[in-house]
């Protein structure tokens, strides 16, 4: 029995919903209010101490870590491989895989919060926002920093930026990779590099910032191929929460002009630096 400790708008919880998907696997949601602190609760904190989610239990073993969880699904059950079979290839999708860890996720946090998520969080009663800014069993003191430093300062705060910054990089990397010639990330087979990138990218045109990729047209068609598959509408689509999005479809037109000058002035400084 496969169960997944879950939330809708989770960018990770959608990363194992997809490979969930892909491989036709049944599982039980749990769904865990973030807002209300649930992922912060004793209870929760036994199964997955950093206290996020996703969480995965199958036949009562636990495994955290939306990358772990996906590699150990798609080692557990073999219908519908995800993982190249051989270890070149399996470097590769863990290229792609491992940045998600190492800056993506911290950055789709940083652009959501400062742009949007913020407004949920400042609604809170005085007492709930200070127990919020103090109190995160599991986390690490500096994602708490950063986190805090958002929802105070939006668009101001001194994450921002720099986060706007790196998703350029990102999607001039990814649309070099596929200006290559083969259709997926890690070559001619879809895999869990393609799964793994998804949600952040959905979560990207939440947040209005889809012309970012208007003149990526290798990365342009590889979303538009993302969104055609079954597995996406029942991962991702499936599970939108209208409140969540409207909020970001408004904060993120708004805040589009910033965005647009931080990519500009992002590539200049690049040029810039660059060794004459
Ligand atoms: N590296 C973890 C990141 C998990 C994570 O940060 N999950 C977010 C939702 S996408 C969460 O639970 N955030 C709540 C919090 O940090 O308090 C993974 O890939 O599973």
């Amino acid at each position: 029995m496969l169960e997944l400790y879950n939330h809708d708008m989770s960018v990770c919880a959608a990363k194992v919903r997809f490979a969930l998907a892909e491989k036709g696997l049944e599982y039980t949601s749990h769904m865990v209010n973030l807002l209300a602190r649930e992922h912060k609760a004793p209870e929760y904190l036994a199964l997955n101490p950093n206290g996020v989610v996703p969480t995965l239990v199958h036949d009562g073993h636990v495994i955290y870590e939306s990358n772990i969880i996906n590699e150990y699904l798609d080692e557990a059950f073999s219908q519908g491989s995800l993982m190249p079979g051989n270890p070149l290839g399996k470097a590769r999708v863990r290229k792609w895989t491992q940045q998600l860890d190492t800056a993506i996720h911290a950055a789709t946090s940083v652009v959501s919060t400062c742009i949007a998520f913020r407004d949920f969080l400042l609604a809170k009663s005085p007492e709930d926002l200070e127990l919020h800014f103090r109190s995160q069993p599991g986390a690490d003191p500096l994602k708490v920093e950063r986190h805090n430093d958002n929802i105070r300062n939006g668009v101001k705060s001194k994450y921002f930026a720099h986060a706007v910054i790196r998703f350029d990089k990102l999607l001039s990397d990814m649309e070099a990779e596929l200006a290559g010639g083969e259709p997926w990330l890690a070559g001619e087979a879809f895999s869990l590099a393609d799964i793994g990138y998804a949600s952040y990218i959905r979560r990207l045109e939440h947040l209005q910032m889809s012309p970012m990729w208007d003149e990526r047209p290798y990365f342009a068609d590889w979303y538009g191929r993302l969104q055609q598959r079954d597995s996406f509408k029942v991962a991702i689509l499936d599970w939108d929460n209208d409140r969540y999005i409207d909020n970001m479809a408004k904060k993120g037109a708004r805040e589009w002009p910033l965005v647009q000058q931080v990519i500009a002035s992002g590539r200049t400084s690049n040029t810039q630096n660059q060794p004459s």
